[in-house]
């Protein structure tokens, strides 16, 4: 097989390459007595998911972890993430004591085939009996997490390389509360407002919670996207400031400057949780890494007959994946780059997903998917050409390992490098995956 990616010796030595999945996205809910969680809630409400699926059997993971994480065994590390409504069946009270033994199996197996385990303690799937209560609307959401946090911690926490505290900030607030896109389903801007805070709150609890256990290599995970004005009118430029500061800075802003953006507080400020300011030092809790999650491009377009933040988000010229994203690995670049100079300094950073959904069948037993090799690779340059200005990126995990449940999407996108036919369940690796192994394996380029 010839190269058709950078390879592992293009990268700084220690360079750490993965893949990555979530809990709720390949487990099986309905295995091994988790609770319900918002996801399965929303899955019930008619229209939610557009193929009408839930996150029930998903890759079924739960009985199959072994042979999904032998084709995970060629890289360094691997990204995986603990289901809080599966350890903690109603959100608080005693822990689920299969979900203890499940946990601690995949972390030995994991461990087995020689990866480095790489545990988000929070990938979207809190229990349903928490959401009743306001979920993330509710300030107490920092204490239910904390609690959490310890249980689980506890059980694996020893075998762990690292450990983030939440999956994509931006998306547990924002796109859950006011796109209304993922679980609980809500557009309300005031339950948006506190949710922003709130996920922050939570964060910062937990970081004291694992600082007090001990817990070593600690970091977060948050989206960013390249935002383009639609047009040069002062009105868009205007409205992409506004989306700059809600997605790419309020989370990044918070954290390594106790402060959020004023341009996004224009629209939260009345509606913040009281006192909100003197959460601030818990949030800024010193990170030892920052994952970056990075797909695209977004160009907002002014929309001032909607209410606040008064925009439309406008599709562009570039070549697009199935979601309909558009391909513009300059972004990554510009965001490792801009969180360096702005941010981060020289604090680790770990591409902790980056990927692409294209439609490809399995055919005589291959899947090929050249798409998503290319879309690879320009990722990996841009990733190569901010280490070459002096950017610290220490690893690049690839979205995701498998095909999985994508959330409102359903069963229809596809981002793994190895197929799942969801009936049987057999798992077929795509030639991306051939690709990437041959790049960046350990066994062959180590
Ligand atoms: O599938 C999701 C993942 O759960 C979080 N980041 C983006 C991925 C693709 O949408």
């Amino acid at each position: 097989m010839s190269n058709v990616l950078p390879i592992r010796a293009d990268f700084p030595p220690g360079f750490q390459f993965g893949t990555a999945t979530s809990a709720y996205q390949i487990e099986g809910q309905d295995f091994g007595g988790a609770g319900d969680s918002h996801w399965d809630a929303l899955a019930r409400r008619k229209g939610a998911i557009q193929d009408g699926s839930s996150g029930a059997v998903a890759c079924d993971h739960y009985h199959r972890f072994g042979e999904d994480l032998d084709l995970a065994a060629p890289f360094d590390a691997y990204r995986f993430s603990v289901n809080w409504s599966r350890v903690l069946p109603d959100g608080r009270g005693p822990a689920n004591p299969a979900a203890l033994d499940f946990y601690d199996r995949l972390t030995d197996a994991i461990l087995e085939r020689g990866l480095k385990p790489n545990l988000t303690l929070y990938h979207w799937d809190i229990p349903q009996a928490l959401s009743e209560l306001g979920g993330w609307r509710n300030r107490d959401v920092a204490k239910w997490f904390g609690d959490f946090t310890e249980v689980i911690i506890g059980q694996i926490g020893d075998r762990m390389t690292a450990v983030s505290t939440i999956n994509e900030p931006f998306c547990v607030a924002w796109v859950s509360h006011m796109e209304g896109a993922h679980a609980p389903g809500m557009k309300d801007v005031k339950a948006t407002a506190h949710a922003m805070h709130n996920v922050l709150l939570a964060h910062g609890e937990a970081m004291r919670r694992l600082r007090a256990m001990g817990q070593k290599n600690l970091g977060i995970v948050l989206n960013f996207e390249a935002v383009q004005a639609f047009t040069n009118s002062q009105a868009d430029l205007s409205a992409a400031v506004t989306r700059d500061a809600v997605i790419n800075r309020w989370f990044i802003e918070a954290i390594t400057k106790g402060r959020y953006p004023d341009e996004a507080l224009i629209g939260f400020e009345p509606l913040m949780p009281e006192n909100w300011q003197a959460d601030m030092e818990l949030i800024q809790a010193p990170l030892d890494w920052l994952g970056v999650n990075y797909y695209t491009i977004c160009r907002p377009a002014a929309a001032p007959d909607l209410p606040w933040p008064a925009m439309t988000l406008e599709a562009g010229p570039l070549e697009k994946t199935a979601m309909g994203w558009e391909v513009f690995p300059q972004g990554l670049k510009e965001t490792l780059k801009r969180l360096r100079t702005d941010y981060t300094g020289d604090l680790p950073l770990y591409v902790t997903e980056n990927g692409a959904a294209f439609d490809a069948n399995v055919e005589n037993g291959r899947v090929s998917d050249p798409q998503r090799t290319k879309f690879i690779d320009q990722h990996m340059r841009a990733v190569l050409a901010e280490i070459k200005e002096g950017g610290n990126i220490k690893g690049f995990y690839y979205w995701s390992l498998l095909d999985n449940f994508e959330w409102s999407y359903g069963y229809e996108q596809r981002f793994g490098l190895v197929h799942v036919e969801y009936d049987s369940q057999k798992r077929t690796p795509k030639d991306s995956y051939h690709h990437l192994v041959h790049a960046v394996g350990r066994s062959k380029s180590d």
